[in-house]
């Protein structure tokens, strides 16, 4: 059976050839981009995960003359609602494509709310160098102005690009080109919603790539982790700091079976002195304790600053956001439970 899938997909990638356009597959999960409002005016309003993939490319004739393309219906939720399951299964899918040899590049169009986690996600566990994008919107395309339509035509003209290869996972909204590492969604309803804290990658104008830097973390082929030998996540958790803190969100995380609590502490991951002796009996039970900073825009949290982390074996989550931060470590907790091995994981990834 397999020889004959392979030979169908050679013959088809040898088609696709013969009038020279990349194959790129867009794998469909829901989202506002898949939205659908009562009205012109409704450009907040609306339902989410709506319209389906085969109507999303329908809409944007011009894909055409970029690639092949071909779209699956993977998921139909809200983003909010994805789970470390649908993370698997996504990253399961995608890279049985990117085997395929008749398949040149791969875009995930993807609710905002946890886009840039899925994105993070494939940069760790993904074995390919082909472009794999993923998109969003920030309004549905029942809406004035959406923009959703030239997302996905920017999104499969970096997918078609062969200049993207090898650039790790990649993010594109409002004409921008991010590193699936980095970026995050930084406001809502607005359209220049995701930013990259050192920057974006480069930018896509009128189906042409653009490119400024590159990706200064291990990513796909040059990291340790790999889809295929992941079947489910550590389970990690992220509690939020502010004034007038307390330990019970901490003790009922890992009352749950967390083996990791994230700290989203204040400025440089500080803990309040009135949750530090929880943080540092759960430690002595085996709950990794990972400070990261609710602070976003740049700068990263320092190890032995603000807290004694050598002292307490705790890590510390550099750049990377809370929800970053948890995506690394449900992530490498499948691999080890060490915490120099973790902070290591932290710095290079
Ligand atoms: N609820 C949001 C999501 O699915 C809608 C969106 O912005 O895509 O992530």
């Amino acid at each position: 059976m397999k020889n004959v899938v392979f030979l169908a997909s050679l013959l088809l990638s040898t088609a696709a050839l013969a009038d020279g356009k990349p194959n790129v597959v867009i794998l469909a999960t829901g989202g506002t981009i898949a939205g659908a409002g009562a009205g012109v005016a409704n450009s907040a309003t609306y339902q989410a995960a709506k319209v389906p993939v085969d109507k999303l490319i329908a809409g944007v004739p011009e894909l055409a003359s970029l690639a092949q393309v071909r779209g699956e219906q993977v998921f139909q939720i809200a983003s909010e609602s994805f789970t470390d399951a649908h993370l698997v299964t996504l990253g399961k899918r995608v890279a049985a494509l990117a085997r395929q040899p008749d398949v040149d590049g791969i875009v995930i169009t993807h609710g905002t709310d946890t886009l840039e986690e899925s994105a993070f996600f494939l940069n760790l566990v993904l074995k390919t160098d082909k472009p794999v994008v993923l998109v969003g919107s920030m309004r549905p395309g029942t809406a004035m102005s959406a923009d959703g339509m030239l997302n996905l035509y920017n999104a499969v003209a970096v997918a078609a690009a062969k200049d993207a290869r090898a650039k790790g996972v990649l993010v594109t909204l409002n004409d921008e080109i991010h590193t699936g590492r980095d970026v995050s969604k930084a406001a809502n309803l607005r359209t220049d919603a995701f930013k990259s804290p050192w920057g974006p990658l480069g930018m896509i104008v009128e189906g042409k790539t653009y490119w400024f830097r590159s990706p200064a973390k291990r990513h796909t082929t040059a990291s340790e982790f790999d889809i295929d030998q992941l079947d489910r996540l550590a389970p990690v958790e992220i509690a939020y700091g502010a004034g007038n803190a307390s330990p019970t969100a901490y003790k009922a995380f890992a009352e749950g079976g967390a083996r990791a609590v994230i700290h989203a502490g204040t400025g440089n991951g500080s803990v309040s002195s009135a949750v530090v002796p929880t943080l540092q009996a759960l430690r002595g039970q085996g709950v990794q304790i990972i400070r990261s900073s609710r602070v976003v825009g740049g700068g990263f949290v320092l190890r032995n600053a603000e807290q004694p982390d050598d002292k307490y074996d705790w890590v510390v989550a550099h750049d990377l956001n809370p929800q970053k931060a948890r995506i690394l470590a449900a992530v490498a907790l499948t691999r080890t439970g060490d915490t120099k091995a973790l902070q290591r994981m932290f710095m290079e990834y």
